[in-house]
């Protein structure tokens, strides 16, 4: 703890330091930031009043309490479960029934974007089994680029070895994709989805991305050579983000209208998803309703206006992470960490002193209650409502399975909370650390680490040391996709973040250290995005078998969801309108069935 002299001159340097910063400002955000300082002074106690904080501007949530606790399905009953059984073993029928591989294979790749594949699991395997074990046999070089893509995608997908030679086929003697090939668009389609799930150093799949991009994106602007329309829009959702980046409940909502016009459509099939979907929705909306309670109840959206209050959006991030209805207790819990991180974050990057903040590191450090003593009032109650929530888990972990987690998730905290520390630090030194500097501790200061910690415990039954042990020395699987939310967080939040004063973040670091355009290092930072999904494929077999296939799913899925949540900016706190929609259609709307 720094002496009382320290923290003075400390208090004295920021509020300077914000009186420069200020004058950079434009007129409107002074003004604000002024009248900002003056409701603060007021209710705090005594030894707040002098300090001169910064502001993010947050505004308050859209999201009414008493209207969320409002929502209410006519799904959620008995009376549609009957139904959805019936439905279920007609379209477990159809599976039985097929008897050319590859019909099996598009059906499967229809179940999986229409989001119902989980009612399917020993299907979906019976099919690939058997089409892994013809490959075995022997390729079958007369298959069309269709079916190769798809063969390749679902296997790779579901973990099978398949080499990216099966390509070459499609290949002339220089190692170029046949231009002939353009003419079906159909086939370069499959072929673009199946490139994403490249592994590093693959230079067939690597051609087959640049080839099909480019030529997708040329057909989509000549009419003479795209003249089915859905064809066109599917083409066109591709190339925008690949499937295998998309998070899969939007893509389940917007693939069911699509699925809906094609002529050829199984009416099992649309009746399930949508029924499913709007089933699922009533779960999500019950798992949303009780967080909402807790997070009305804590009171931190209240005591702590500097900070994000923004239940929804957490909640949404957790559909991302895992939507199937049995993870109602997993979506409920990691909500409660999202929120304690996104505030915690808030004290960090924008209110709290250095003084403070090197205080709260210590006593998440120690873990202590005793440490309370030494916290300003706003942070003892973040601590507790840490502290507590921590401590739960622990204890239902510890009366279910006899393992005792919280020394664990404590120590990722710790981590969480000296990241963030360093960064607090280069703000106030005013360094701007190299791109290599920055993300050696931005991977970790974005909480995916934390995040997915939490997700193990709570999906993972029963937890294993081995696998305890793992998660701590963040294996690859985990770092890829902290490192995918990293840069898509800071694509979509850096600007704002630069405005109100904050760590140059991995776009400015890079223009720094190499003099890029900001539009040369963001296409960078796409790349690396691109880069790290290869080694997340690597990963996803690689550590497959100390972690369960939920949980390889959820860690696939916050980088999917990183995407989502910043692909028009900052999804999660300024609550746009691409944001509100994504609730609306995915947690108010249901489907017409009719
Ligand atoms: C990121 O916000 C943040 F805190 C989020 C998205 C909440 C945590 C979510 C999960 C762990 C799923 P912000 O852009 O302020 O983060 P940085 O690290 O840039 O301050
Ligand atoms: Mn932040
Ligand atoms: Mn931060
Ligand atoms: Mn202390
Ligand atoms: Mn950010």
């Amino acid at each position: 703890v720094m002496p009382s002299s320290l923290l003075a001159s400390n208090a004295i340097r920021l509020d300077s330091q914000s009186h420069a910063s200020q004058a950079k400002l434009p007129i409107h955000q002074r003004v604000r930031l002024r009248i900002l300082r003056c409701r603060i002074a007021e209710p705090s106690q005594t030894n707040d009043q002098k300090i001169d904080r910064r502001s993010a501007f947050y505004q308050p949530s859209i999201w009414d309490y008493n209207y969320v606790q409002s929502l209410n399905s006519e799904y959620a009953g008995d009376m549609y479960v009957k139904w959805a059984t019936m439905l279920k073993e007609d379209v477990k029928r159809m599976l039985d029934k097929v008897v050319d591989p590859l019909d099996g294979l598009g059906l499967i790749d229809d179940l999986q974007r229409l989001g119902v594949f989980y009612h399917f699991e020993d299907e979906i395997h019976r099919i690939l089994e058997s089409t892994y074990n013809h490959i075995i046999e022997g390729w079958n070089t007369d298959e069309d680029l269709q079916a190769t893509s798809l063969k390749f995608r679902l296997l790779r997908q579901h973990g099978y070895t398949i080499s990216e030679d099966v390509f070459k086929n499609f290949m002339d003697e220089i190692g170029n994709f046949k231009t002939c090939l353009c003419e079906d668009v159909k086939g370069l389609l499959y072929l673009y989805e199946a490139s994403y799930f490249s592994l590093e150093g693959e230079r067939i799949l690597e051609e087959a991305r640049d080839f099909t991009t480019k030529n997708l994106n040329k057909i989509l602007k000549r009419k003479d050579m795209i003249d089915d329309e859905d064809l066109a829009i599917l083409v066109s959702h591709a190339l925008e983000v690949p499937t295998h980046w998309r998070m899969q409940r939007l893509e389940a909502r917007w693939f069911i209208d699509m699925y809906e016009r094609r002529p050829n459509l199984s009416p099992t099939l649309i009746q399930l998803a949508k029924l499913d979907f709007n089933m699922v929705q009533a779960t999500h909306q019950e798992d949303l309703k009780h967080v909402s309670r807790w997070w009305n109840k804590t009171g931190l959206g209240q005591k702590l206006s500097f900070a994000r209050d923004r239940l929804m959006e957490n909640f949404l991030w957790t559909i991302g992470m895992d939507f199937k209805p049995q993870m109602s207790y997993f979506r409920k819990n990691i909500t409660i960490f999202i929120s304690l991180i996104a505030i915690i974050d808030d004290v960090y990057d924008v209110y709290g002193t250095l003084d403070e903040l090197e205080r709260f590191t210590n006593a998440v450090e120690r873990w202590d209650l005793s440490e309370m003593e030494h916290l300003p009032a706003y942070m003892k109650i973040c601590f507790l409502a840490l502290f507590n929530s921590i401590n739960e888990i622990g204890y239902d972990t510890l009366k279910e399975q006899g393992v005792h987690i919280i020394p664990y998730l404590q120590k990722m905290w710790a981590d969480l909370c000296k990241s963030y520390l360093v960064e607090a630090k280069w703000y106030y030194s005013r360094h701007t650390p190299s791109f290599e500097e920055y993300m050696n501790n931005a991977w970790i200061s974005i909480a995916a680490p934390v995040a997915l910690a939490h997700a193990y415990v709570l999906c993972t039954n029963p937890i294993a040391k081995e696998g305890l042990k793992c998660v701590e020395k963040y294996p690859n699987l985990i770092r890829c996709s902290a490192t995918i939310f990293r840069l898509a967080d800071d694509l979509g939040t850096s600007t704002d973040e630069m405005e109100r004063g904050d760590i140059p973040k991995s776009i400015q670091c890079y223009m720094h250290e190499t003099g890029a355009s900001e539009k040369d290092a963001r296409k960078h930072m796409k790349y690396l995005i691109g880069e790290a999904w290869k080694k997340m494929n690597e990963a996803r077999v690689e550590d497959g078998s100390l972690f369960s296939r939920t949980f390889i799913g959820v860690a696939d899925n916050l980088a999917r969801m990183s995407q989502c949540m910043y692909q028009y900016g900052d999804g999660h706190g300024a609550q746009g309108p691409e944001t509100r929609d994504r609730v609306k259609s995915l947690l108010i709307n249901p489907i017409p069935l009719f």
